[in-house]
């Protein structure tokens, strides 16, 4: 095994969530790719590089996806597996600005949800296992 193998298996360990919550209302965003998940929704977030602590990689996704700069909290949930063998991570977060609107940079739309939102929407199969702790924030 070469170095970078091991750095390859590391980036590929944990994926953070953004759990983003403003006025009781959580952030949710519809994916574009790839078809088998297109039109499925989920928290924003993404992998982690090798060597990034996991708050660091929350705002890092949240500026690229969303085009905001967020303040990450608390771990939310317990780690759900993934299908490919990587962990969802979910942290709670704020937006520093609260006026700066969150966009859709490279996801189909975003939704605020209420708890009915939440609880109705069309979720990817992990980020649906942490529906109870994600309500627990509204
Ligand atoms: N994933 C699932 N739920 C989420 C996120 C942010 C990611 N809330 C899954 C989808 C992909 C993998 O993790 O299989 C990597 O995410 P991305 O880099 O496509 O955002
Ligand atoms: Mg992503």
């Amino acid at each position: 095994m070469t170095t970078d193998d091991k750095a390859d298996r590391t980036v590929a360990t944990v994926v953070v969530g953004a759990a983003v919550v403003r006025d009781g209302r959580l952030l949710a965003q519809q994916r574009a790719f790839p078809p088998e998940a297109a039109g499925l929704w989920e928290l924003p977030g993404g992998r982690v590089e090798a060597g990034e602590p996991d708050v660091e990689a929350v705002r890092r996704e949240c500026l690229e996806e969303l085009g905001v700069a967020v303040v990450v909290g608390d771990r939310i949930g317990d780690d759900v597996a993934l299908p490919n063998g990587m962990v969802l991570r979910v942290y709670a977060a704020t937006l520093r600005e609260p006026w700066a609107e969150p966009r859709a940079v490279e996801h189909r739309a975003l939704r605020w949800l209420t708890a009915t939102g939440v609880a109705e929407l069309d979720w990817l199969p992990a980020d649906r296992l942490l529906v109870p702790a994600l309500l627990a924030l509204l």
